[in-house]
């Protein structure tokens, strides 16, 4: 090589045009992992400039015999310090294309990139060390590829210098691993009997192993074929981030799958509902009119509906499967076992759910695959389990969807562990979801909300409070209301208890009813509002999730409000006497005794009743309104020139 170190590293960039395979090296460090890669840099010349002699002299320097294992660790310190190479990959060449070794050895983060899919390989090189024959943890990595879909696998038997090339001693371990693949259903596509630090059969066979007849490593990595872009697949486009610019709402992501088109109409799951795709935004470079998996994407839509981080675009024929309970195939890394009735925050391409572990249904032992009816499953354990979680979740089969059908399981911040989702037995809940509604068009009103301001002299809005019962929320906007109408002002309250008696009548208190009864007041005060009314809403709303959706609808004119007391204030007042009876066990799901009030953490004002009189919470409020909802017109002086 004659180009220098930073050199090196431009000369990789460029050559991203060509050809390029992601594999990964699996295997013991003890059984010659890095003393292989070590080798492969060498013999396919790709090292940065000086670094063997570097390495070379600095052994002998120490007294050391050279290994090459120590030109990987040289390779890899730099690789951490961003000199040479690329922080997260390291590249080998041979004549024919680039190889990425997404697992550098020493990487110990390599099962959770894999599992997360952070890192996906399209081949793998398993090693077995000739004199040790077939571990557990061979046969562990066999079935972790298999599990995570890595179909293209090379066997490397190394050492073979140790057993004296002997030709029976590779055959057994061959006879033997070809059988353990074979009952998980993979069939290695090469078994190479090799000496890494010899050099034998790295780029070219060897003249030791006369008897060998197949590839040399390189020679059989490059057979192996480079994965299409799952761009035929059907759409996935996971939404991360919604942004909004002016008055546009842009939805950015990767597409994981398929293509996506200006003019496509398409589903977000699980919320179910369908818009047409305005336009896709790009930030550098001429406006495209269509982009395809693998590609990152903004998208603006027909007209606003609520999409946020997590759900899942797809065209409507080809959606994902919407379900709160699945199988999986689980890969557990954490050391607190994995048992039933647990709960998990279970990571989805960028959705989050929060799951329990319904049932362990076995336990595979990976060595000997027997399945055991144990009830923990153990770090470095794989089990059948089933999970569920208290909403509906978009989700595809691993085996139609290798990049959506895997998941995470976090236990607090840790990865704890992997998995792939096998949804096949269970029903697609979509149908119970709102129902979809077709060829809608919104209407443009004559009379404008700038109109209404006008005749009004205050702003619309929604005044949400939310609050435990019996924390003051009707009486605080009871009052509220009587102050504001007296003044003349357009004002209205939607009450829990009065709109649970109509338009709420058929919904109980279980999760799913209360995020519904919170969806129809949500939308309802978005009408309100728009008809210019202040409106003040008065219920427990207890999910963070559904406060954020109603906030979301049409967040400029919305605002929160905390109505604060503890629960040892509110039982003690108990107003209806209802705190009493949940003690006894009469009433289910009572928040703030058996069921859960997810506390307001930026709410734009609180009021803490416990603490503050009702004379002093009205006047906060008074002072709230006047500011948000009434000074922006009297600032605009009289009729400010409107354009009436
Ligand atoms: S929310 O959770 O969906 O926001 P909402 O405010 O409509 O609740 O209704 C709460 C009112 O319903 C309470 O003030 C109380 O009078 C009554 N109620 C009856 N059962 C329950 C329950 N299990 N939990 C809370 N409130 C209940």
């Amino acid at each position: 090589m004659s180009n220098t170190s930073l050199a090196y590293k431009q000369e990789n960039v460029d050559e991203h045009q060509k050809e390029q395979l992601k594999i990964v090296i699996v295997g013991h460090v003890d059984h010659g992992k890095s003393t292989l890669v070590g080798r492969l840099f060498y013999e396919t010349d790709s090292l940065p400039e000086g670094q063997y002699e570097k390495v070379r002299q600095s052994s002998e320097r120490r007294g050391m015999p050279f290994e090459w294992s120590f030109l990987t660790d040289a390779l890899q310190s730099e690789r951490d310090q961003g000199i040479t190479v690329d922080t997260t990959q390291i590249w080998f060449k041979t004549p024919k294309r680039d190889y990425v070794i997404i697992d550098a050895p020493g990487h110990k983060e390599f099962l959770k990139n894999m599992i997360s899919g952070a890192a996906s390989s399209e081949a793998a090189l398993l090693i077995i060390d000739a004199k040790e024959g077939v571990k557990e943890q061979s046969k562990r990595h066999g079935y972790l590829l298999h599990l995570l879909g890595v179909r293209q696998i090379a066997v490397a038997v190394n050492k073979m210098d140790l057993v004296n090339y002997d030709e029976k001693t590779f055959k057994e371990i061959e006879k033997e691993y070809t059988a353990y693949l074979k009952s998980i259903g993979v069939t290695p596509k090469f078994i190479i009997p090799i000496a890494a630090r010899e050099g034998d059969n790295i780029t070219k066979k060897s003249p030791n192993m006369p008897w060998y007849k197949g590839p040399a490593i390189t020679e059989a990595l490059d057979q192996f074929q480079l994965l299409p872009a799952p761009t035929e697949l059907p759409l996935r486009f996971p939404v991360q981030d919604v942004y909004k610019f002016d008055e546009r709402r842009i939805i950015v992501g990767r597409i994981e799958s398929g293509r996506l088109k200006v003019g496509d109409k398409i589903i977000f799951n699980p919320s179910n509902r369908v818009e047409t795709v305005k336009s896709i935004e790009n930030w550098n470079s001429p406006a495209q009119t269509e982009v395809s998996a693998g590609m990152s994407a903004g998208i603006t839509l027909e007209s606003q509906i609520f999409v946020e981080r997590g759900q899942v675009a797809s065209h409507i024929d080809d959606a994902p499967k919407l379900t709160n309970i699945f199988r999986a195939k689980l890969f557990w890394l954490h050391d607190k076992p994995l048992e039933e009735g647990k709960k998990y925050k279970l990571k989805l391409a960028t959705a989050q759910y929060q799951v329990e572990v319904k049932k362990i249904e076995k336990i595979i032992d990976t060595t000997d695959l027997a399945h055991s009816d144990s009830k923990k499953l153990e770090r470095l354990g794989v089990g059948e389990v089933i999970l569920r979680s208290r909403t509906l979740m978009s989700v595809d089969d691993f085996t139609q969807n290798q990049h959506m059908g895997r998941f995470m399981l976090l236990d607090g911040y840790d990865v704890a562990g992997g998995g792939i989702i096998d949804a096949q037995d269970f029903a697609d809940q979509r149908k119970d979801t709102d129902v979809k509604s077709e060829n809608i068009k919104s209407v443009d009103f004559k009379i404008t909300r700038k109109e209404r301001e006008l005749v009004n002299g205050h702003r619309g809005g929604v005044m949400w409070f939310s609050g435990l019962s019996g924390s003051g929320k009707s009486t605080l906007a009871n009052e509220l209301m009587t102050r504001l109408y007296r003044k003349g002002y357009n004002v209205y309250v939607l009450d829990g208890d009065n709109v649970r008696q109509g338009l709420s009548a058929d919904l109980g208190f279980s999760h799913k009813d209360r995020a519904e009864n919170l969806r129809r007041v949500a939308e309802v005060a978005n009408l309100f509002a728009d008809s210019g009314t202040i409106v003040i809403t008065s219920f427990i709303s207890p999910y963070k999730k559904e406060r954020d959706h109603a906030r979301s609808i049409a967040p400029e004119n919305f605002h929160s409000v905390y109505v604060k007391a503890d629960l040892a204030t509110v039982e003690a007042r108990d107003p209806k006497g209802l705190y009493k009876k949940a003690r006894k066990g009469e009433i289910k799901n009572f928040t703030g005794v058996n069921d859960v009030f997810e506390e307001p953490e930026n709410a734009d004002l609180t009021i803490d009743t416990a603490t503050t009189t009702l004379d002093r919470s009205i006047e906060l409020l008074m002072t709230y309104v006047d500011e948000n909802f009434i000074k922006p017109i009297r600032d605009a002086g009289d009729f400010g020139g409107a354009d009436i």
